[in-house]
């Protein structure tokens, strides 16, 4: 057991076995140092207080492919009456949502009769497509304040954690789903076996669950390694996926790659087997390019130090001719990158987000004081750290008038650089 902040062991535990498979040959590929709680944002009167750190250590196994997280957070602490993430604030993820719906509804011919639900509905930002459309849903999300403000517009929630036992009750109570929704939590999810098993028995027969997930592939091709923190315990390939999916008598039938959050998947998982060529043709290529073995992430660890290195001198730099720095978005992401990086109110004078939820509080660990994104064009800082740079199109076309009057953007990863009007080219921009 490692060293941990005084008072908060009992909220950490190191796992010797792999989430998915079980095997005990888990092979540690990166470790991230001791890290605080990435959304947990503090506010000005827990100020002085310690703030919790706890390792973070990224490991393959070697049996399932599964890459996934040493160190498991307790998930009451991850996501509290705090919890700061509202989906709604990204105008680009919100047509997102809509555009996935508008096509599941038309595909699968719903109407009044179905029965959607969406485990992780968070503040009802997909769901409510279906209420206007007058399908019923019904969303699951243990946050409060998310869960709270889905329910005034309409959107029925559980607020609870969705589990194999509450998938029971909902299947005692006749509620099975002719689609079921899941959106970047498959990776929050302690007991990952449960909750496939669960959505299994909450699926009707001819049911479709439609999953996002970042892709594997993605973080460790364009360096994503910011999106690793506590609350993302499993980081997913195509064949660990099939792996987990079949395990628990669930088939992975077909994928399409999208480009948000950096490089995501959208899995479609059913009861019956039927993939199409979109299954084979990307595990021929992860099996081509070695993505379910060990040799693929033996570099990584160096190549995420170099990341380090990098933004480290390109902002010393900028700092040593006199600019002065901020940086756009709090989001959990930006956590990981200015802990590990080590940037902190030294450097960067405050960071920016939409999110009123997250204003007024501060950074975890640097504590930077996070502010509404006009203090860019009232305090016009040289340069903006994008730490929400999977958002960048969105962020640029919002803040054109910071970088008319002159504001640069820099782009922490890949490559360190400062931001010339587009990303670099394969790179995601949601
Ligand atoms: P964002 C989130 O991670 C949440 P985060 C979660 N941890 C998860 O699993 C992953 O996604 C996949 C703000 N913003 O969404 C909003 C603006 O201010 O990239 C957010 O605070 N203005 C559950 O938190 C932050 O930036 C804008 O114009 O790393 C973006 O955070 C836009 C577009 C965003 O991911
Ligand atoms: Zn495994």
């Amino acid at each position: 057991m490692l060293e941990q902040t005084p008072g908060f062991a009992h909220a950490h535990r190191s796992e010797t076995r792999c989430r998915s498979c079980g095997g005990s040959n888990l092979t540690e590929v990166l470790d991230l140092g001791e890290t605080p709680l990435a959304d947990r944002l503090i506010s000005a009167k827990h100020l002085d207080e310690p703030e919790p750190r706890f390792p973070l250590r990224v490991a393959f196994c070697d049996e399932c492919a599964l890459v996934q997280i040493i160190d498991t957070i307790n998930a009451h602490m991850l996501f509290d009456e705090e919890y700061p993430y509202y989906s709604s604030f990204s105008p680009a993820l919100l047509a997102h949502s809509k555009a996935n719906v508008e096509a599941l509804i038309k595909e699968r011919a719903l109407g009044p009769d179905a029965l959607v639900i969406e485990l992780a509905s968070n503040d009802g930002y997909l769901l409510k497509n279906y209420v206007e459309a007058g399908i019923p849903v019904l969303g699951i999300d243990p946050a409060t304040g998310p869960a709270e403000a889905a329910m005034a517009i309409g959107v029925p929630t559980l607020k609870t954690f969705f589990t194999a036992e509450l998938a029971r009750r909902l299947v005692a109570e006749g509620k099975r789903a002719d689609v079921i929704h899941a959106n970047n939590v498959l990776a929050h999810v302690p007991d990952l076996n449960g909750f496939v098993q669960g959505l299994r028995e909450t699926l009707k027969d001819d049911g479709v669950a439609v999953i996002e997930v970042p892709y594997l592939k993605c973080l460790i091709d364009h360096l994503e390694f910011d999106t690793i923190y506590h609350e993302h315990m499993c980081y997913f390939s195509v064949s660990a996926l099939d792996n987990l999916f079949r395990r628990n008598g669930l088939y992975l039938n077909h994928i399409q790659h999208l480009s948000i959050h950096g490089g995501s998947l959208r899995l479609f998982v059913e009861r019956t087997e039927h993939p199409k060529a979109s299954i084979r043709d990307q595990l021929a290529i992860e099996r081509a390019e070695g993505v379910d073995r060990i040799d693929y992430f033996r570099s990584f660890a160096r190549r995420v130090a170099e990341v380090r290195a990098d933004l480290l001198k390109l902002l010393h730099k900028l700092k040593s001719q006199g600019a002065s720095l901020a940086a756009y978005g709090a989001a959990a992401k930006g956590a990981t990158l200015i802990n590990y990086v080590g940037l902190g109110a030294d450097l960067i004078d405050f960071v920016v987000d939409r999110n009123v939820h997250k204003q007024g509080r501060y950074m975890p660990g640097q504590k930077i004081p996070i502010l509404p994104p006009e203090a860019l064009l009232e305090r016009k800082p040289d340069y903006v750290l994008v730490l929400a740079w999977n958002f960048i199109d969105e962020i640029a076309a919002q803040q054109r008038a910071y970088l008319d009057q002159g504001g640069r953007f820099v782009i922490p990863v890949p490559n360190p650089r400062i931001y010339a009007g587009r990303l670099q080219e394969g790179m995601a921009s949601a």
